[in-house]
């Protein structure tokens, strides 16, 4: 392995124990892969299913329009203040570190709530992909980032890193999924999701070969079968948290990786604080208040934009309105 690597992978461990912010749920107790579909699939056929359940992931095709990705492509250009014919502005630094350090110059876009976010969050097929994975259809949606990542090197240097975005030492094992949602046409050299499914399908087998120390948020990559995986711009990956996954850099010459992060989870409707800390975070514009979410010390969002416009779909996904209703 190269040091620089060595490195990245160091920070996973040091600081694996910050809160990824990513949703998980409560009171659920079949693990997704178990589930035994009671309503019928809505957009994922089934070989999609089949390799949801042993790979860990799936990739829905065209989960947003065309429109949808372009305006938020040219949304994350002007939020980043860089110039998309200029590659000379691309190489900003990030305005404040991330406290999960293998995040540092992955490129992460510290928006959450402008409309073109929303716009994706209540697009229909998008949702229903979540009501395939989760068989129900009351669920909640992640308020979450998005990701912009120019060539990494020189000021952006990141080596990537795989972590998974849960403790996989708890019995029982956490229950998540977590989405990332293509704006970009990727390839092994933009970089992008990259993931071991060979340690989704075989987590039980390996974890017997792994002494008492492991980290239990991230797999020593050293012989592991890292797979890259391409997208077009539109597709939406569902990965299940048990998936160890990451971000591969990104060496292209002058080609971005561009991505807005979306999950869903079931509607956590009995708790009403965390209904009221969503419904904030909307209203007034704001991250999530967690530890993975520096959040955007220029407040862009609150000078710049309008609080979103939601859908009666939208209502539901955010908890302004319940799924009982
Ligand atoms: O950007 C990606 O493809 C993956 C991001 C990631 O590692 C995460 O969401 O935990």
């Amino acid at each position: 392995m190269q040091k620089e690597e060595e490195t990245s992978m160091a920070a996973v461990e040091k600081f694996a124990a910050v809160d990824p912010g990513h949703t998980q749920a409560k009171g659920f107790d079949t693990q997704l892969k178990d589930i035994k579909k009671a309503l019928p699939l809505r957009v994922m056929t089934p070989e999609d299913w089949l390799h949801w359940i042993t790979r860990g992931y799936v990739v829905i095709r065209n989960a947003v329009p065309r429109e949808n990705v372009e305006r938020m492509v040219a949304l994350l250009w002007r939020f980043q203040e860089m110039n998309p014919n200029d590659p000379a502005t691309w190489s900003r630094p990030q305005l404040r570190d991330h406290k999960m350090k293998e995040l540092n110059n992955s490129g992460m876009v510290e928006i959450y709530n402008h409309q073109y976010l929303w716009d994706n969050r209540q697009e229909q097929r998008l949702y229903d992909a979540f009501v395939d994975i989760w068989d129900r259809e009351d669920l909640w949606v992640s308020i979450d980032r998005a990701n912009l990542n120019t060539p990494n090197r020189d000021a952006r240097s990141f080596n990537g890193f795989i972590h998974w975005d849960v403790d996989t030492s708890v019995r029982p094992l956490p229950i998540g999924v977590q989405g990332v949602l293509s704006l970009v046409d990727t390839d092994s050299e933009t970089g992008g999701f990259q993931c071991v499914p060979s340690l989704f399908s075989g987590f039980d087998e390996w974890e017997k070969t792994q002494g008492p120390d492991r980290n239990p948020r991230a797999p020593n990559p050293e012989g592991l079968d890292i797979v890259n995986v391409p997208m077009k711009a539109g597709d939406m990956l569902i990965f299940n948290s048990l998936l160890a996954h990451g971000i591969r850099p990104n060496r292209s010459e002058d080609r971005v990786r561009m991505a807005q992060y979306i999950s869903m989870a079931p509607a956590n409707e009995g708790d009403n604080a965390e209904r009221q800390d969503r419904i904030a975070c909307w209203r007034d514009q704001e991250p999530p208040k967690r530890g993975a979410f520096p959040g955007d010390p220029r407040e862009w969002e609150k000078h710049n934009a309008e609080r979103a416009r939601l859908t009666p779909l939208g209502e539901k996904l955010l908890g302004l309105k319940s799924w009982q209703d």
